[in-house]
């Protein structure tokens, strides 16, 4: 049977299960890779379940995410990171290496090769033809030990491209029309896969900012084919050994197709607060705009900042705009910097900020207020910049250094600048001194892994009670973000201190006065009553973080009742024995209130087989039904108290078993 190319590169690595849509299916993991706001936790996860080694072809860790290092707490990850990844045989990407799906992109991508990293935005990979998924730090561990990756075996979304791009308009605007067509909800489960003409259109590059903000759709990753754009990027990257031309079988089926024609784009923007919020630049043509930024993982390539710089030459920022890139990665700033580019950005005024995550997540450069800040980012949800209300219209370099230039927004077309057509380079400059090799395992003996005194080893998750008595903490609206949960910004050097770092759960909803999220949880906990969180639509949308299920594990949360939850926070919640459960009937949700007394009665056994539980409102006196959509292992996980005591639960079942065959 012919077979789309999702579907080929997973029966290639099916460790589990069978390949038929929807059923549970374990795969096999080539690559990891690791950020250090998700990685710290990762690791100490990893060296708790009793892993000295890593079981992958390659794993990366990288540094790109905690660099302002305001106190020691960041730099204390640095060092656990790096002696932790010499131990444990992992390649280590040092601090000014740059983001790591820049990087991964660049140096380690290999097309048909499985890659699980501990960042949302991992699916970058499948622009050059990877199976990339983005999970929590702890399944991220469990497969650098070697263990499979288990999903639910995905329908596949086919987007047929068509036709090429027209002058000014960018890849980007081909992810922000597919945002304005699927948008951000209703999207788990599946795969966007891109075939058709146009598919050879586009770099690499270009592909890997399509695949990178796919993860705004809530998919599960996206994927190109492997064609000769592939070869010519491998190539220039001085790795043409990885290549393979990879495709879907003619004629395979996929489960809806939407075909975009390049030629009738034109540039675009999304608008606060949510990457689906897209309109036309035409339409928001005159904006004053007071700041502008170039980078992130999305659009932060060598080809972009080219381009940026071929416009900004001879010419200087408005003065009425704050502008400032921060280049994806070492090899996209050296070159800037080696072929006189970089000259041209800094003579018109821009500020060159780090190789690293910066701004995307919050780390400085949060906007005036009651202006409007252009972004190349992947990202705009209320107060991720670090300002309270802020604006952010998410768009293309080409679109934001136009504006840049002009101080509000522009249609580049019209715009009079001549449009400066950028080619891929057909060398990169190669230098990986930045990235420290894995030690051989003789050596790694005598590393000493440092664990400074900020360091804490999270607690551990304990089983769910079999009668469940708790009280709503907080009930909230749609598409409550992972961001929402637990901030970045200026808390994100907590990561590594979940007692801490709990502080600050649902910042946004606390008021000032009254006692936090965190306090009335911890009041509760000590009661031993457990507390509820009540949500609408999509919750837990964003990003991978964890600490968005480990934080409130550690406050005594135990379950979460929503309309429906995003996969990878869905994911999490499992791993850290917090039930998630979805209302069978929409309109319950109007008829719970904030302080309500929840029970749920013989919990285990429902964990155990039952497809939905009734939850009884003890306050206002009503039953209602939610729906548990778990898979057989999600329940055995649950049953065990979370992933950790699964995991360590089966190596013991393993052992005692190799001793029996012994
Ligand atoms: C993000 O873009 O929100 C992050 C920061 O990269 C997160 C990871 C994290 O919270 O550390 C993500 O996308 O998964
Ligand atoms: Fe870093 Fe932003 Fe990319 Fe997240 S989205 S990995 S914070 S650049």
């Amino acid at each position: 049977m012919a077979k789309t190319l999702t579907y080929k590169i997973i029966e290639k690595h099916l460790a589990d299960g069978a390949l038929e849509k929807n059923s549970p299916i374990g795969v096999k993991i080539d690559q990891t890779l690791t950020q250090d706001a998700t990685g710290t936790t990762a690791f100490l996860l990893f060296e708790s379940m009793g892993e000295e080694r890593v079981g992958t072809e390659v794993s990366v860790s990288y540094i790109d995410h905690n660099m302002s290092q305001f106190g020691p707490e960041n730099h204390n990850d640095h060092i656990y990171l790096q002696t932790i990844a010499a131990k444990t045989g992992v390649y280590f990407s040092r601090p000014g290496n740059g983001i790591c799906h820049q990087v991964h992109l660049e140096r380690f991508g290999k097309p048909g090769a499985t890659l699980l990293g501990s960042d949302s935005h991992t699916p970058t990979g499948g622009g050059i033809g990877m199976l990339a998924i983005g999970a929590g730090g702890l399944d991220v561990a469990v497969a650098m030990g070697g263990g499979a990756f288990y999903l639910s075996c995905p329908k596949v979304i086919g987007v047929k491209l068509v036709g090429s791009l027209g002058k000014w308009v960018a890849s980007k605007d081909i992810i922000l029309k597919l945002l304005s067509i699927l948008t951000t909800k209703g999207n788990v489960g599946c795969v966007v896969e891109y075939f058709g003409a146009g598919v050879s259109t586009l770099t690499v590059p270009q592909r890997a900012t399509v695949t990178n903000m796919g993860a705004e759709l809530g998919v599960t990753t996206s994927i190109f084919p492997s064609d000769e754009q592939t070869r010519k990027f491998l190539a220039a990257q001085g790795r043409e050994k990885d290549y393979r031309p990879l495709a879907a079988d003619e004629g395979c089926e996929y489960d809806k197709v939407i075909e975009i024609d390049l030629s009738n784009l034109e540039p675009m923007a999304a608008c606060s607060p949510s990457p689906d919020n897209i309109k036309t630049i035409k339409s928001l043509a005159g904006t004053k705009v007071s700041q502008v930024i170039i980078g992130s993982c999305t659009n932060s390539s060598f080809t972009d900042l080219m381009m940026v710089a071929k416009v900004l030459k001879g010419k200087i920022v408005n003065p009425a705009v704050e502008f400032a890139i921060a280049p994806g990665s070492k090899q996209v700033l050296n070159m800037l910097a080696d072929n006189g580019d970089l000259a041209d950005i800094v003579g018109a005024g821009g500020r060159i900020l780090e190789s690293a995550c910066g701004p995307c997540i919050g780390q400085g450069f949060s906007p005036a207020d009651g202006t409007v800040s252009i972004r190349t980012f992947n990202r705009n949800f209320a107060g991720r910049t670090g300002t309270k209300n802020d604006n952010v219209f998410l768009v293309s370099p080409e679109v934001a250094v136009v504006a840049a230039i002009k101080g509000e927004v522009v249609d580049p077309r019209t715009s009079g600048i001549e449009y400066p057509k950028i080619e891929m380079p057909e060398k990169f400059l190669i230098d990986d001194n930045m990235i420290q090799k894995p030690l051989a395992p003789k050596e790694a003996k005598d590393v000493k892994v440092l664990r400074g005194p900020t360091i804490v080893v999270p607690e551990a998750a304990k089983k769910l009670p079999d009668n469940l008595s708790g009280k709503v903490l907080l009930k909230c609206g749609d598409k409550i973000t992972t961001d929402h949960i637990m901030p970045a910004g200026a808390f994100l050097k907590y990561r590594s201190n979940v007692p801490e770092y709990s502080k600050c759960i649902f910042n946004c909803f606390n008021e000032q006065g009254k006692p936090s999220f965190a306090q009335r949880a911890l009041g509760l906990k000590e009661k031993g009553i457990g507390g509820i969180v009540v949500a609408a639509e999509s919750y837990g949308q964003g990003s991978s973080r964890e600490h968005a299920a480990l934080c409130p594990m550690y406050l005594g949360v135990k379950m979460i009742i929503a309309k429906s939850i995003e996969r990878i926070h869905k994911a999490n919640l499992i791993n850290f024995a917090v039930l998630p459960i979805e209302f069978e009937t929409g309109a319950d949700y109007e008829k719970i209130n904030q302080d309500d007394d929840l029970e749920v009665k013989n919990l285990n056994d429902a964990i155990k087989s039952a497809d939905s539980i009734v939850v009884k409102n003890k306050t206002s006196g009503f039953e209602f039904k939610c729906s548990m959509k778990l898979s057989g292992r999600d329940r055995e996980i649950l049953l065990a108290g979370g992933l950790l005591n699964y995991t360590r639960e089966g190596t013991k079942a393993q052992s005692k078993e190799t001793i029996a065959n012994d």
